[in-house]
């Protein structure tokens, strides 16, 4: 039998809450208790119930996940997860955000899921500069895809305005062409 291929990772603009994913990861804060920007989006989408289940998480670390139920979304699971707070880059920003990633895609792996979509985790309100964080967004994303590449069938990046998309999409293809066999090596 032919290998499963890989899921490729697919770039999309658009609200995360309209996601009919097994999954959505949330940029939450430490309390899970709701926010703005897309957990803001997220809870409003979800209805009340979310904060009720919520709040029996106990909260979540930064840099790490939980999950919950769907509710009133299309997308079966919220994973939420705690970005960190860009602080000029010299406070382990970089190794926090790839955090968030990993332990998403473990939960849902824990969880037989196999769609999940993300958004740019800590590049709204807290301030992570885009560019950088596309990089750890999509080299973490990749290089778990690489060691289970038949965990998945579909992973998205939802961006929210046309500026993240060109970012996600160039780091995308940056890390797709950095996969592709060397010609000479043949
Ligand atoms: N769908 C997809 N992306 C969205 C949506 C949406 N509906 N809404 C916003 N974005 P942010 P953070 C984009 O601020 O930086 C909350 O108050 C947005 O344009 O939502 O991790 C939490 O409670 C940006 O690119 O999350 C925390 O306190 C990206 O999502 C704090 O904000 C992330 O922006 C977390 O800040």
């Amino acid at each position: 039998m032919e290998p499963l291929p890989s899921p490729r990772l697919e770039v999309v603009t658009g609200d995360i809450t309209r996601c009919d994913v097994d999954a959505i990861v949330n940029a939450a804060n430490s309390s899970l208790l709701g926010g703005g920007g897309v957990d803001g989006a997220v809870h409003r989408a979800a209805g009340p119930d979310l904060v009720h289940e919520c709040r029996l998480l106990g909260g979540c670390k930064t840099g790490q996940a939980k999950i919950t139920g769907g509710y009133r979304l299309p997308a079966r699971h919220i994973i939420h997860t705690v970005g960190p707070v860009w602080r000029g880059g010299e406070f382990g920003e970089d190794r926090l955000l790839a955090s968030c990633y990993d332990c998403a895609l473990e939960l849902a792996v824990k969880h037989g899921l196999r769609s999940i979509a993300f958004p740019a985790i800590s590049t709204g309100i807290y301030g992570y500069p885009l560019e950088a964080a596309a990089e750890v967004a999509v080299s973490t994303v990749t290089g778990r895809l690489a060691a289970q590449a038949d965990a998945f069938d579909r992973v998205l990046f939802v961006c929210f305005d046309a500026k993240s998309t060109e970012v996600y999409s160039r780091a995308v293809a940056r890390h797709s062409a950095s996969h592709m066999p060397d010609r000479t090596d043949r």
